[in-house]
């Protein structure tokens, strides 16, 4: 790169700097070090290397930008606002952190289209940019050269120091993504100060040791930078760049430190800065031929998309993808009745666990784009089917090993990526470790399921650390996200329905691994789809009994019971109790009845204040459980016929 190059690639970086400078004072807040540290590489990357068309930002082929590392979201508005992204004009930047604008503190998907996705709790873009990555590695044996492109991720200090970060470098060197180049901010600062503090790793080994290529430059070396991407771009394995930056660069007080992390430069020290850099004093002013170089990209952009599109329109292939990236919802036809006919006839006891991987047997020959998954747990989760491909043209199983947390942020990867209805699965009780992901799921809008199974103490001998007891009021409390815990094999197959049917919001399914018998006899229609119903209704009632999951059984057991003792109860099944809240207060009232309300549920009872009134009664474990047999469990734990009953008797009798 000549001299003169090298000079226009200053102007272009210092015009983020500046930018970066202005939005963060004018917010009063915000994290000017980042971005002032990272302009360098991102200029290179955004004029030379990224793959992207401001104007057609939806273009499927485009390469994925990353920002994992969030708190330096003024780099990305800056740089949407320079190469002319039309939804980020520079009114975007001055009401930077306001609420209302698109310019949020963090990137959040959906405000402006060059974020692809989520950031700010440190480590998730990473694992979203590595199922980006494999999103195109598998669409890429499809589809050829019609899907090939690269996935950049900037990450920081932070980040890596994260434990989701292991989990995604050693899944994405296992899988070989060549096409995921990491840029570390190597900046070695953090809030607290110097990363002597807290961190001795030497990440270039870390990650050569997970079959990473990896290599050390200096961040603000023009040269450097560009060489070191083109031989990244060049890789069999992914790619890590250290890029040696100072944090804060530009500020002759605060660059290297952490001051410059989080806070405004402040008025003397920016002008300090701009003045250093050779940037005009003016407030969100960059000149004409600055701007003109950066807006000058989208030719280059706007050619490599045309070409893209003849290739698209001249190969055989084109229906086939634009049918995959397509959200399709899913419509019932005679097949769904003969399978639920099925169901009615033939299936006595099943755990809800098996009757999903039924149900998916029967999906995945109608919704082409479905790529399952488990966290190594394949044979209990039951998420593989007959159809299910590792190999070839058609991947759709990842085995994610013992990496929940990736998985999970893998799959918002490949749901974001777009082309995929991805669904995974573990224990319920190690939702935990997805949790922040699952909460992103459901903040970006994405459509993912989480096959949970062993749902309860009903697993029995592994013992209270693999038996959920907070977890379904837990999942239940975040927005946007539909917490099914169907009681048998119909109530399964509506609640996949449901979640194959919900593109904009993503679904968990709490399975059972135990048996349960099949309760519902009507399957016309979709039941689950108002999140509960009445199950059994008997007239004159004095009770009505309200479950979910393996409890609905138990529930179904005690109203024979007490129909014995000439006691007439309502069953109410309730597999979806998000669903169910957003009903009418007047169809609650009817499916929960105005008589003494029995909630059962084989976990915390917190969920269940709501719906309940002073003499009513709810049963469920507000402790963690035992290792035993089921039966001995529930026992224990007063979920039986026998000791519900006699509860209900004595509160009868008051
Ligand atoms: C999961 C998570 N934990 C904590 C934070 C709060 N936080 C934001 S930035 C940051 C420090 C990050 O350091 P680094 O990545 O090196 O960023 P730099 O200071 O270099 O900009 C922390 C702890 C967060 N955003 N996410
Ligand atoms: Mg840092």
């Amino acid at each position: 790169m000549n001299k003169l190059e090298q000079e226009k690639l200053q102007y272009m970086s210092n015009a983020i700097r500046g930018l970066s400078i202005d939005a963060v004072e004018r917010a009063n807040s915000g994290h000017p070090g980042m971005p002032l540290g990272m302009s360098d590489v991102a200029t290179v990357l955004f004029s030379k290397y990224l793959k992207f068309d401001p104007h057609n930002p939806d273009w499927l082929n485009r390469d994925r930008f990353v920002l994992s590392a969030g708190h330096g979201s003024m780099l990305l508005y800056a740089l949407s606002y320079l190469v002319g992204y039309k939804d980020c004009s520079l009114n975007q930047l001055k009401s930077f952190r306001q609420l209302g604008s698109k310019t949020a503190g963090h990137p959040e998907y959906g405000l402006l289209k060059s974020i692809e996705t989520t950031t700010g709790p440190l480590g998730q873009g990473l694992a979203n940019g590595v199922g980006m990555a494999l999103a195109e590695k598998i669409l890429n044996k499809k589809y050829g050269k019609l899907v090939d492109h690269k996935t950049w991720v900037i990450v920081g200090d932070g980040c890596l120091m994260e434990g989701i970060s292991q989990e995604a470098i050693s899944f994405a060197g296992h899988q070989k993504l060549n096409k995921l180049i990491v840029l570390f901010d190597d900046n070695k600062i953090s809030i607290d100060g110097s990363t002597d503090i807290t961190c001795s790793d030497d990440q270039e080994k870390r990650f050569r040791a997970s079959n990473w290529n990896t290599m050390k430059i200096d961040g603000h070396n023009f040269n450097e930078i560009s060489n070191a991407f083109k031989q990244a771009t060049r890789s069999s394995k992914p790619t890590l760049i250290c890029c040696k930056t100072v944090i804060g660069y530009g500020s002759p007080n605060k660059s290297g430190k952490e001051s410059s992390h989080g806070a405004p430069l402040g008025s003397i020290e920016a002008k300090l800065t701009k003045e250093n850099l050779n940037l005009i004093e003016k407030n969100f002013v960059v000149p004409d031929k600055i701007l003109n170089n950066w807006r000058s990209l989208k030719t280059k952009g706007k050619k490599n998309r045309e070409n893209w599109e003849i290739r698209l329109k001249n190969s055989q292939l084109r229906k086939d993808l634009l049918k995959q990236m397509k959200k399709r919802k899913f419509e019932r036809s005679k097949d769904v009745f003969f399978f639920l006919e099925n169901i009615s006839k033939n299936i006595k006891n099943e755990a809800t666990r098996k009757s999903s991987q039924n149900t998916l047997e029967f999906f995945n020959k109608k919704i082409e784009n479905l790529i399952g998954g488990s966290a190594d747990l394949t044979g209990s989760n039951l998420t593989k089917i007959s159809s299910s491909n590792l190999h070839g043209k058609n991947i759709n199983y990842i085995h994610y090993g013992v990496r929940e947390h990736l998985m999970s942020g893998a799959m918002n990867g490949l749901a974001v990526h777009g082309g995929f209805i991805p669904y995974g699965g573990t224990f319920l009780v190690f939702s935990d470790y997805c949790k922040n992901s699952i909460r992103l799921s459901a903040m970006m809008k994405q459509q993912i399921i989480y096959v949970f199974t062993h749902d309860s103490i009903g697993l029995g001998e592994d013992g209270p650390t693999h038996q959920p007891i907070e977890h379904l009021p837990g999942l239940r409390a975040i927005p946007n996200l539909n917490v099914f815990r169907p009681c048998d094999a119909i109530e399964t197959f509506e609640a996949w329905e449901i979640a194959l049917n919900s593109k904009s919001t993503p679904t968990v399914l709490a399975l059972s691994r135990q048996n349960l018998p099949l309760l519902r006899k009507k399957f016309k229609n979709n039941l689950s789809m108002k999140g509960g119903y009445i199950l059994e209704e008997q007239k004159n009632n004095k009770i009505s009994l309200i479950a979910t999951g393996s409890e609905v059984s138990l529930g179904y057991e005690i109203q024979n019971y007490l129909l014995k003792k000439k006691i007439k109860s309502n069953l109410v099944s309730i597999p979806c109790l998000d669903l169910f809240d957003q009903q009418d207060k007047k169809y609650k009232e009817k499916v929960l009845g105005n008589q003494i309300r029995v909630i059962i549920e084989a976990s915390s009872t917190q969920s269940w204040y709501k719906f309940v009134r002073e003499n009513d009664l709810i049963f469920g474990i507000d402790k963690f459980g035992e290792s035993g047999k089921a039966e001995d469990l529930f026992d224990y734990f007063g979920l039986t016929t026998e000791k519900v009953v006699n509860k209900i008797m004595a509160k009868i009798k008051l």
